[in-house]
């Protein structure tokens, strides 16, 4: 036993001097804004650290069974400000440091984001580790320690540029270093079958390169009582042996050359979000941390005493995507080959312990590996991905007689793209469960991309609609309305969202409306001094704070929200626009750095803004910034500003977005399609409170299959054809001429997302949000009822429903510890 630290103002005090001066070796009295950073970090990881201790016994005491969340990306962002509220040691620490002339805000605003993530699917899992914690679920997060995360963006003369993110370069107060806990992988190498006396073969993988993998363990605190549970992230290290060749020739400096090649595989996070990178690095990556995460739940399920073949009674492993898909076949590896199980023992634990999320039917999101690359790089895994497709196509054939095009259809190998091995098959075979992340996207998934499996096996395709924590994205992002709801209706929500619905009588009430409307106003200042010291662009806090922020992608129709802006320019500029409210529209979010196109948006948006914020005759009435570098800080100081969250992409091509989630909470108003979870949303908040406009899913569809003529609304529509005319002229472009043509030339020719086709019901719904915007009263209300009514968006909901649908787990809270509240 131990005795728990203490969390006053006095013990915090004593900590945080303590640490500087003994851990750090720093003099208070010249120490830097970062000293103390880390000083108060490591104070803070102290206490955090005995409540993962406590929650580590109780689950052990338990034998819980566990969920381990294998995910490529996790978008945590800062830490200290959200330890400190979850720990509930906040107050007391922003006054201890106060008594050493220190501003806890100025000193969190020092600390890097952990930005390993590229957007949504990074920012769920952050989002679900943060969820298991309050909850008490035995949860445990498994990924990479990338040393750069996502890039950091600067636009310079209208151009983005990317600067590798260099997080670690001043050390990782969070991380504990386990160097005791190394697991081997091995690539390449030659496969060595031996035959038993019986017939039977045995196959062993030998030779090739072998890289440790090291862990390193972050703590990530729940709120109020909850758990300390870890999230386990692996480092790429040489092995102690590495190049024996070369030290035996003498040729000492070259092995330790060689030392750094290995040491690349966790180097830098892949910047692409919704589609492949296709590479070999991406491969190895993606083998090199399912490999160590396999192999360190396995050794905990052994050291706990429990035989392999009941792994699936005390594991569920969830695939968050397909990147970690190469599971399926490492864990038979595991089993069959290390662990000598009959292959149809092994296959049946399989299928029990894993269970697969899709986020995506963007075919250039779906990953694909040549068969030559997986042979080369995994060899045993080809073989055994063989062998699964053999039995599974038998199975099939069985089944459905004579339906040839099925087999070729459902194989784990495309046969029709030079021989490719499909992630998406191996994780639909190899799990009891997939999942789609909204319910529109779950339903295509079975009508589309799987409806072939859920014909074959319709009871393992379900929904979970995804969520956003309301710690972050409301507590901590917006203490105005946090404060207000709280001092209306408690705090309760914080843990349970759905008392937000008590919240939603306040919307008729005019005091409360008005004190809404302060909390706004004050969250619309902050950002626009933001935006000024980012940008130079000066916005007006009165103005309807229009934003769109998210990776740019093409599906997600950045380019219509700028046809709106370009329309309004021009309403403007003739004098038709008496009835329309100043707008700032914001943009922000970063282009992966090889997509030409996404890369062109960013480069317009910057060039109109250019144009609109410095024409005299436009003034305060419209103005358009794109804020660089968009992330999860960023966005905390964004999304509780926004009086309007864009949501408009292609029906049918948004999973389901979360900032929609995060925009609404905020008391955000939607204008969206119905894409995604914006089609739960307009359930929840109810058709008067949100803007739907456009094509439906399957308007879409059939405006595909029967030949869609983008020219034929830019002949019918001249607004439309006005702003297409000025984008490919030299008007927002003087020095470059052609600059955006290749544009226009897309949005002409091909118009893959139909932006031509919304256009004009999406210029027509902005008309209405116009003349609610002018009753400010009106529009206070339904925000009101927007945040009251975001409830079932809490990723508590989300994970409660994957705990028991899908991983049968349960809650196990840690004892109490001294004044955790
Ligand atoms: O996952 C989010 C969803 O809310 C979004 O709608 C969806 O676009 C996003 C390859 C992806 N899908 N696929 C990715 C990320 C990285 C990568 O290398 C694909 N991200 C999503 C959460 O469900």
């Amino acid at each position: 036993q131990f005795t728990p630290l203490e969390n006053d103002r006095k013990a915090l005090g004593d900590s945080i001097r303590g640490r500087l001066i003994h851990s750090l070796g720093k003099d208070p009295r010249i120490a830097t804004e970062r000293d103390w950073l880390h000083a108060v970090a490591l104070a803070v990881r102290e206490r955090m650290l005995e409540r993962w201790i406590f929650t580590r016994r109780s689950y052990q005491a338990a034998s819980a069974k566990r969920v381990y969340y294998l995910s490529m990306e996790f978008l945590i962002g800062r830490s200290l400000v959200n330890a400190m509220l979850n720990l509930g040691i906040y107050d007391a620490a922003r006054e201890a440091l106060a008594e050493f002339g220190v501003d806890l805000a100025e000193i969190a605003e020092v600390e890097p984001d952990a930005a390993l993530g590229n957007g949504g699917l990074g920012r769920l899992a952050a989002c679900i580790l943060d969820s298991l914690a309050t909850q008490c679920l035995p949860g445990i997060g498994y990924g990479i320690r990338y040393e750069f995360g996502m890039f950091a963006q600067e636009i310079r003369d209208g151009v983005q540029i990317e600067h590798p993110d260099s997080w670690l370069r001043y050390g990782n107060p969070w991380e504990l270093p386990r160097p005791e806990g190394l697991h081997p992988v091995r690539f390449y190498g030659n496969l060595i079958t031996h035959y038993r006396p019986n017939g039977e073969a045995q196959h062993f993988w030998e030779d090739g390169e072998t890289v440790m993998a090291m862990p390193y363990d972050l703590p990530i605190p729940g709120y109020g009582p909850g758990n300390v549970n870890n999230l386990r992230l692996w480092a790429a290290k040489a092995t102690r042996d590495f190049e024996l060749d070369y030290f035996n020739e003498g040729d000492y400096i070259g092995a330790v050359e060689q030392k750094n090649v290995s040491e690349n595989i966790s180097r830098v996070l892949y910047p692409n979000d919704a589609s492949q990178a296709g590479r070999e690095l991406r491969l190895k990556q993606e083998y090199f941390f399912v490999s160590a995460s396999l192999q360190d739940i396995l050794s905990r399920h052994r050291e706990d005493g429990h035989p392999l073949t009941s792994l699936h009674d005390h594991a569920a492993i969830q695939l968050n995507d397909t990147h970690p898909a190469i599971a399926v076949a490492e864990l038979m590896r595991l089993l069959v080959d290390e662990n000598d199980l009959p292959w149809e023992q092994a296959w049946s634990i399989t299928v029990r312990t894993f269970a697969y999320t899709n986020h995506t039917l963007m075919p250039e999101a779906l990953e694909t590996w040549p068969v030559a690359l997986m042979a080369r790089v995994l060899p045993r895994h080809m073989q055994i991905i063989y062998d699964i497709n053999h039995r599974f196509l038998n199975d099939v054939r069985h089944r459905f007689p004579g339906e040839h095009e099925l087999l070729r259809r459902v194989s784990l190998i495309d046969e029709d793209h030079g021989r490719r091995v499909r992630m998406a098959h191996l994780a639909v075979v190899g799990s009891h469960h997939t999942n789609g992340v909204a319910a529109l996207h779950s339903e295509l998934l079975r009508n589309t991309l799987f409806s072939d499996f859920s014909r074959i096996m319709p009871e393992r395709f379900i929904n979970v609609t995804n969520g956003v924590t309301p710690r972050l994205w409301l507590h901590q992002a917006n203490p105005g309305l946090g404060d207000l709801i709280c001092r209306h209706i408690g705090e309760g929500w914080i843990r349970d969202l759905d008392q937000l619905a008590s919240f939603a009588p306040l919307a008729d009430d005019t005091d409360a409306r008005a004190e809404f409307r302060a909390v706004k106003l004050a969250n619309k200042r902050r950002l626009a001094q933001y935006v000024a010291d980012k940008t130079g662009v000066a916005v007006d806090p009165a103005a309807l704070f229009d934003v769109q922020i998210k990776r740019i992608h093409e599906y997600k129709r950045q380019l219509l929200k700028l046809l709106h802006v370009i329309t309004l320019y021009n309403r403007i500029r003739d004098g038709q626009a008496d009835d329309c409210v100043p707008r700032a529209v914001l943009f922000a979010g970063k282009a992966a750095p090889a997509y030409v196109m996404a890369k062109r948006i960013i480069r317009l948006i910057n060039d109109v803004a250019d144009v609109v914020n410095n024409d005299p005759l436009v003034g305060d009435r419209l103005k358009c910034v794109f804020v660089p570098n968009y992330g999860v800080s960023s966005a905390t100081l964004i999304i509780p500003a926004a009086d309007l969250s864009e949501q408009i992409s292609t029906a049918g091509t948004e999973a389901s977005g979360t900032g929609n989630m995060k925009l609404a909470l905020n008391g955000a108003l939607t204008i969206g399609t119905l894409d995604g979870a914006n089609v739960e949303i307009r359930d929840e908040v109810g058709e008067d409170n949100i803007f739907i406009f456009g094509l439906r899913t399957e308007e879409v569809e059939s405006l595909r299959r029967n030949g869609y003529d983008p020219q034929s609304h830019y002949r019918e529509n001249p607004e439309l054809a006005r702003c297409l005319d000025m984008i490919a002229s030299d008007f927002f472009a003087p020095d470059d001429p052609h600059r955006h043509r290749p544009i226009v030339d897309s949005l002409l020719h091909e118009d893959r997302y139909l932006l031509l086709a919304d256009y004009a019901a999406y210029i027509e719904a902005q008309g209405e949000i116009d003349r609610l915007y002018r009753s400010p009263e009106e529009w206070t209300r339904k925000a009101m009822l927007n945040t009251a009514r975001m409830g079932r968006f809490s990723i508590d909901r989300t994970v409660k429903e994957y705990a028991s649908r899908i991983w049968g787990i349960e809650p196990r809270c840690a004892g109490r510890t001294r004044g955790v509240s």
